[in-house]
C-alpha cells in the first residue's frame, strides 16, 4: 500500500533540497567533499503501538477521560515543529551570520533546543533510584470481602495496576544484580481511588523508627569523601552502623542470604512489611501482613553470577521484566494476608506486630491469598511512566488503614515531601502516571505545573457561590473514614516499646530455616562484604554479633577473615525454624527459564531444531550460542544463530546443552596451534566456551551435552558423572532431563556443604 506520508516527505524534501536535490554551497548547508545525505529521508509508516505499550486508560483531574484526545498525544502531524507547534526546516545549524558565525543571539529554535535539553534529569529518588515498571491488572478472589471492604479486592473485579521493581542504594545507573533489597511497589488504580503497597523483597527493616532512616540510608550510600563504592554495602559505614545498631541485624541477614541477590523481579516475593488495618462492611478490623507471592517460585543468582552478570549486563533483572512481558509470559503474583486479631496489644503468639523488624511465620499465620497480579504491558516511555510514577504509604482506599508502627508512620510524611522536589512541584498528581481512575473534585489549586483548567469560582468550603457544592460524602457514600482507633494515654516520650528490644531472636529463626547450602551462601556473603571493610574494630564488632545469631555461623565467618571467633554469648532459647523462609527443597515451574543452546555448524542441527521448538512449547527461552553470527546449515533448515562466543556469557543461562563440540571462533584469543578435532584438549576448544561451561557447572546450573558436546564438558573440567549433568544419545532425552533439573532452579547438590 502506498505510503500516506511519502507524499508528504517527498515535498519536505523538495522544500529543502529543491527539486534535484542537495546542492554543494547552498546557503546553510555545509560545503563538503562528500554530498551530504538527503535529508530527511522518506519517512516509514509510524510504527505501530505495541499492543503490550497503551498506557493505561485515564481521567484528568477533573474527571474528564484522556488518552484520546489530540493535546494529551505528544507526537503528531508529520513535520517537525517547535514546542509550540510552528514547523521548522532545519535543526542541524545554528542561525549564524554566514555559514562560519558568529551565532546569532536571536535563535530561538537553538535556545530552546538546548535550554530544554538542559533540564531534561530530574533528581533522582534520594533511594530505590534504579528500577523498573510494568503495567498490569490485578483480580480480586473475592476472599478478603469478609475482613475488607475494598471495593478492588471483590470477586472478579480487574484494577490496573503499575508496579516499580527497585534497588535501594544504587544511582539511576547502577547495576541491577548488586546485593541489597528490592523494592515491589504496586499502584492499584482502584475504582474508590488509588492504594499504594509500597513494599520490599524483605519482610522486615533495619529500623524501627523513621527518625533513624537518614542514618542507615547514610551509612549504605558511598562514602562521602570519595562516594564510593557504588549501589554496594561491602564498605565500612554500612557495617559500621549495622553492627552498633543491633535493631538492622535481621534485615541484613536477609540482605546475606540469598534473598539480596534474586534471579529476577519476577521471582521474587514482596512484603508490605508493616502491619496493616483492614475494615469490613460492619467496621470491624483485622490486622494484616501482606505478602506477594509469585507464580515462578523465588529464586536467586548465586554471588559470583551476581557480580559477573552486574559487569557483563547491568540491566539484567531490567531487560528480563520487558523481555519476558514482550514475548508473553507475563509473570504473575498472589496477593496474600497473613491476619490477626485487633487486639489491644498488637501483637501475636508474642511477636510484636508494631515492631517492622519482625516477621510471623507462615506456620503461625498463614498466607491466605486474596487475588492475582498479572504484568502484561511494558512502559511505552521510561521517564514519563517508570520515573515520573510517585508512590506513597498514605494512598490508601476505604477498607484499608495504617497502624502506629513507627516506621510506617514515618513514611506517611516522607513520601510527599520528597516527591515535591523531585517531581517539581505539588501538582505530580496530575501526570498520566499518577492519575487516578476515579473522580477528582479536590480544592487543590494553582502551584507549579498546574495543568488543569478548573472551573467555578469557590475553590473553598463552606461556600454557597458554587451552591455548596461539592458535598462531603459520608462512610455509606464510599468516604475513607480512619478507624478511630484507641490512643493510649501517656506522657510524651522519645522511646521504644521494650518489646522491640529484642533483636536476635528472629535472626537465629532466620538461621535455623535455611538448608546448609543457603547456609554456605549466607557465611560467604559475611566473609566477601566484612572482607571488603577496612577497619578491624568494625568486623570484630561484627563477628560479635554474628556470635549472638549462631556459633557456626560467627566462626566460619571468623576463619574466612583470618581473625579469632568471639565467645558465644548467652545461649538463646531456640525458636522454632520456619521452613517457608527457604528457597529450596520445591519444585516450581521452569517457565521463562534461558536455556543456551551451543552448536556450530556441524552440529547435530536438526536435534537443535527440534529442541528449540519444545522450548518453547513449554515456555521456555532456546538461544543458540556459536563461534560466529549468522546461520547454522542451510535452506529452510537453517538455525538462526542468537549469541556468539563473543557476545554469550553463562550468566545469561539458566542452563546450556552442547549439541556437539564447536570449533574455536575466529576471533577466539589463545593458542591458535590447537589441533583441529582435538576437543578433548582445553588448547583446542574456545577459551570462552570453555569459560562459559566451568561458570554454569561452578553456579550450579544444569548442563547437557550429545553428539560430541561430551568432550567440551571434560575440557572445561565438569566431570560427566556430576550431579545435573546429563549426557545422552539425542536432544530428547537431554532436554527432558534439563527440564526435570531447572524445576528445582539449581543443581543444589554440587555445592559442596560443611554445615
Ligand atoms: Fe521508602 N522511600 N522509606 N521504604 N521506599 C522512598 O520515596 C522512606 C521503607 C520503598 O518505586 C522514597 O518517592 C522512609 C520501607 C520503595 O518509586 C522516600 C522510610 C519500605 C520505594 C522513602 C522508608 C520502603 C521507596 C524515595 C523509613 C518497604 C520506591 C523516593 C521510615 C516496606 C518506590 C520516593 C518507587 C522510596 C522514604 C522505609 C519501600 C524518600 C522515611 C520499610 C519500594 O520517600
Amino acid at each position: 500500500s502506498k505510503n500516506p506520508l511519502k507524499a508528504v516527505a517527498e515535498k519536505a524534501a523538495e522544500a529543502v533540497l529543491g527539486p534535484e536535490g542537495p546542492e554543494e554551497g547552498v546557503p546553510g548547508k555545509p560545503a563538503s567533499a562528500t554530498p551530504p545525505v538527503a535529508e530527511p529521508t522518506t519517512p516509514r509508516d509510524p510504527l505501530p503501538p505495541k499492543p503490550d505499550q497503551t498506557g493505561p486508560a485515564t481521567v484528568s483531574p477533573t474527571g474528564q477521560p484522556t488518552g484520546a484526545s489530540q493535546s494529551d498525544i505528544a507526537q503528531g502531524g508529520a513535520y517537525l515543529t517547535d514546542a509550540q507547534g510552528t514547523r521548522l526546516h532545519d535543526t542541524d545549524h545554528s542561525l549564524k551570520a554566514g555559514p562560519r558565525g558568529p551565532v546569532l543571539l536571536q535563535d530561538h529554535h537553538l535556545r530552546e533546543k538546548i535550554t530544554h535539553f538542559d533540564h531534561e534529569r530530574i533528581p533522582e529518588r534520594v533511594v530505590h533510584a534504579r528500577g523498573a515498571a510494568a503495567h498490569g491488572v490485578f483480580r480480586g478472589y473475592g476472599s478478603a470481602a469478609q475482613i475488607c471492604k475494598a471495593a478492588f479486592l471483590g470477586k472478579d473485579v480487574e484494577t490496573p495496576v503499575f508496579v516499580r521493581f527497585s534497588t535501594v542504594l544504587g544511582s539511576r545507573g547502577s547495576a541491577d544484580t548488586v546485593r541489597d533489597t528490592r523494592g515491589f511497589a504496586t499502584k492499584f488504580y482502584t475504582s474508590e481511588g488509588v492504594f499504594d503497597l509500597v513494599g520490599n523483597n524483605i519482610p522486615v527493616f533495619f529500623i524501627q523508627d523513621a527518625i533513624k532512616f537518614p542514618d542507615v540510608i547514610h551509612a549504605g550510600k558511598p562514602h562521602p569523601d570519595r562516594e564510593i563504592p557504588q549501589a554496594q554495602s561491602a564498605h565500612d559505614t554500612f557495617w559500621d552502623f549495622v553492627t552498633l545498631h543491633t535493631e538492622a541485624t535481621h534485615h541484613t541477614l536477609w540482605n546475606m542470604s540469598d534473598r539480596g541477590i534474586p534471579r529476577s523481579y519476577r521471582m521474587m516475593e514482596g512484603f508490605g512489611v508493616h502491619t496493616f488495618r483492614l475494615v469490613d462492611a460492619e467496621g470491624g478490623t483485622t490486622l494484616v501482613k501482606f505478602h506477594w507471592k509469585p507464580k515462578l517460585g523465588v529464586h536467586s543468582q548465586v554471588w559470583e553470577e551476581a557480580q559477573i552478570t552486574g559487569g557483563v549486563d547491568p540491566d539484567f533483572h531490567r531487560r528480563d521484566l520487558a523481555d519476558a512481558i514482550e514475548a508473553g509470559a507475563f509473570p504473575q503474583w498472589e496477593l496474600g494476608v497473613q491476619t490477626f486479631p485487633d487486639n489491644p496489644e498488637q501483637t501475636f503468639e508474642g511477636i510484636d506486630l508494631l515492631d517492622p523488624t519482625k516477621i510471623v511465620p507462615e506456620e503461625l499465620a498463614p498466607v491466605q491469598p486474596v487475588g492475582l497480579l498479572t504484568l502484561n504491558a511494558n512502559p511505552s516511555n521510561y521517564f514519563a511512566e517508570t520515573e515520573q510514577v510517585a508512590f506513597h504509604t498514605g494512598h490508601l482506599v476505604p477498607g484499608i488503614d495504617v497502624t502506629n508502627d513507627p516506621l510506617l508512620q514515618g513514611r506517611m510524611f516522607s513520601y510527599l515531601d520528597t516527591q515535591l522536589t523531585r517531581l517539581g512541584g505539588p501538582n505530580f498528581a496530575q501526570l498520566p502516571i499518577n492519575r487516578t481512575h476515579a473522580p477528582v473534585n479536590d480544592m487543590l489549586r494553582d502551584g507549579m505545573h498546574q495543568t488543569a483548567v478548573h472551573r467555578g469560582v469557590a475553590p473553598y468550603r463552606p461556600n454557597s457561590l458554587d451552591g455548596g457544592c461539592p458535598f462531603l460524602a459520608g462512610a455509606g457514600d464510599g468516604a475513607y473514614v480512619e478507624v478511630p482507633a484507641e490512643v493510649a494515654a501517656g506522657r510524651k516520650v522519645r522511646e521504644a516499646p521494650a518489646s522491640f528490644d529484642d533483636h536476635f531472636t528472629q535472626p537465629r529463626l532466620f538461621w535455623l530455616s535455611m538448608t546448609p547450602v543457603e547456609r554456605e551462601h549466607i557465611v560467604a556473603a559475611y566473609t566477601f562484604e566484612l572482607g571488603k571493610c577496612y577497619e578491624q574494630a568494625i568486623k570484630e564488632r561484627a563477628l560479635k554479633v554474628l556470635a549472638r545469631i549462631d556459633t557456626e555461623l560467627c566462626e566460619q565467618v571468623a576463619t574466612g577473615l583470618g581473625l579469632p571467633a568471639p565467645a558465644a554469648g548467652e545461649p538463646l532459647a531456640d525458636p522454632s525454624p520456619s521452613p517457608a523462609l527457604s528457597q529450596v527443597g520445591q519444585t516450581w515451574p521452569p517457565d521463562g527459564r534461558i536455556v543456551g543452546i551451543v552448536a556450530d555448524a556441524e552440529a547435530d542441527l536438526a536435534g537443535v531444531r527440534s529442541l528449540r521448538e519444545s522450548l518453547l512449547e513449554s515456555g521456555m527461552v532456546p538461544l543458540v550460542i556459536a563461534p560466529a553470527g549468522g546461520k547454522l546449515g542451510t535452506g529452510a533448515d537453517a538455525v538462526t544463530v542468537q549469541r556468539t562466543f563473543a557476545t554469550a556469557r553463562s550468566v545469561e543461562f539458566d542452563a546450556v546443552v552442547l549439541a556437539g563440540a564447536p570449533a574455536r571462533g575466529a576471533d577466539a584469543l589463545g593458542s591458535r596451534d590447537a589441533k583441529a578435532g582435538d576437543a578433548q584438549s582445553s588448547a583446542a576448544t574456545d577459551p570462552r566456551l570453555l569459560l562459559l561451561v566451568s561458570e554454569a557447572y561452578r553456579h550450579g546450573k544444569a548442563i547437557g551435552a550429545w553428539n560430541g558436546g561430551e568432550q567440551v564438558l571434560t575440557a572445561a573440567g565438569c566431570p560427566l558423572t556430576a550431579p545435573g549433568v546429563v549426557t545422552g544419545d539425542g536432544a530428547t532425552q537431554v532436554l527432558d532431563e534439563v527440564t526435570g533439573l531447572l524445576g528445582a532452579h539449581r543443581v543444589w547438590e554440587r555445592f559442596p556443604t560443611t554445615l
